[in-house]
């Protein structure tokens, strides 16, 4: 059985990175709604996303969006995340929102589109250098629309390009992370579609350049947690950007649609050693909360990544070996459901307590007023968005 010390020890160590985005208005093609005490600035995301960390203790770590959260002196911005408890994390860049991007950015035909793509690549890695950021985290909307639009190969060779450039400028501490996407902006190829793709791209750059697996970027009953293995066996999972789907890229908390799989790729990554400090897997969550509080809804994501955690820790290793040894296909299922059918929650309120920390975090955060005290603190001003 499982050691609960170990368990809560590994609980404890784990950390999740929340997105600056996450914090602001967000909306889809139809409407954005607007709502009260949305920060205004990249400082104001910092301050939402310290009160996470403080609630819940394990999300010290803030990935920022270039150019959303473009600020005059990122030292400066650092600086302001130190005094709160935080760091910044991943720098994601952004090469789909100019007009230039219409037919591809790092992959565009066009050789002056690519160069002004790469230089905001290496743009980024400059920011990296300001703020300590470790990771440079990569998603491209390129791809074409119609058949014989242009070419496959090519389209790659002018990525393979791209990429060699910018990894070629990392530091020694730091990594690019490559996202793959199967469909959306583009509808006919997209050019890093898939976990296959980005891998051999990642395999040729060399050992910075890893895998994100964004979890709603899979067709429909895609087996998400056997690339988790099979990414983590061969040293190239870099991270996750964690949410949840129903349909597509949908962005949601994680763990809301359907918690079992969040539980069997935390099984996985709990079964290869993706938990160890050493393996340096990003626990990233992307997502959006369109019509949710915010902050009370990044409180629950992180909440439900711990969940699905503590339950893939408390998988008994040793019964499911001797399981799978005896070719117990019963018995070796059921060890499994047996750890996810365990309410992990009076656990998790233990460790918070030991930590000094409530143990409902949500309620604590409600209960705290600073909700309402952003809603009147945070008059005039532009309220950040998704894509502001
Ligand atoms: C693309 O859908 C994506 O998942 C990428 O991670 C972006 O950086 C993020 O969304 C926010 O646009
Ligand atoms: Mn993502």
């Amino acid at each position: 059985m499982p050691d609960i010390a170990a368990v809560k020890a590994a609980l404890a160590a784990q950390r999740i990175e929340t997105p600056s985005w996450g914090y602001g208005n967000s909306g889809t093609r139809f409407k954005v709604f607007a709502r009260e005490g949305v920060p205004r600035t990249p400082y104001e995301k910092l301050d939402d996303a310290a009160e996470v960390h403080a609630f819940t203790g394990v999300a010290p770590k803030v990935s920022l969006h270039i150019p959303w959260d473009r600020v005059e002196d990122y030292a400066t911005l650092a600086t302001y995340a130190k005094e709160r408890g935080l760091e910044l994390g991943a720098i994601n860049s952004n090469t789909f929102q100019d007009d230039d991007y219409r037919l591809g950015s790092v992959c565009h035909p066009d050789a002056e589109v690519r160069r002004k793509a790469v230089d905001h690549l290496l743009e980024c890695v400059g920011i990296m250098d300001a703020t300590g950021s470790a990771d440079l985290k990569l998603w491209f909307a390129d791809g074409t629309n119609y058949p014989g639009q242009d070419d496959i190969v090519a389209r790659q060779d002018r990525l393979a390009e791209a990429l060699a450039e910018v990894y070629g400028r990392l530091g020694d501490d730091q990594r690019l992370l490559l996202e793959y996407k199967f469909f959306e902006p583009a509808f006919y190829t997209t050019d890093v579609p898939d976990w296959g793709t980005a891998y051999a791209h990642c395999l040729k750059l060399g050992p910075k350049a890893r895998v994100v697996v964004d979890t709603g970027h899979h067709a429909p009953g895609t087996n998400i947690e056997f690339i988790v293995a099979l990414l983590l066996k061969e040293g190239k999972l870099g991270g996750f950007d964690f949410n949840s789907r129903f349909y597509a890229d949908d962005d949601l908390m994680v763990g809301s649609a359907d918690p079992f799989q969040l539980f069997r790729i935390m099984h996985e990554v709990s079964r290869n050693g993706g938990l160890r400090t050493e393996t340096n897997v990003a626990f990233m969550l992307d997502q959006c909360h369109n019509i949710e509080a915010k902050i009370p809804a990044v409180i629950r994501s992180v909440m439900n990544v711990q969940e699905a955690t503590a339950k893939a820790l408390l998988v008994d290793g040793d019964a499911l070996a001797a399981a799978q040894r005896d070719g117990d296909v019963l018995g070796a299922n059921a060890v499994l459901m047996d750890a996810y059918n365990t309410d992990v929650r009076p656990l998790l309120r233990e460790l918070r307590e030991e930590r000094g920390l409530d143990p409902e975090p949500v309620a604590a955060y409600l209960r705290s007023g600073r909700q309402e005290r952003i809603a009147v603190e945070r008059v005039g001003g532009r309220q950040a968005g998704w894509g502001a």
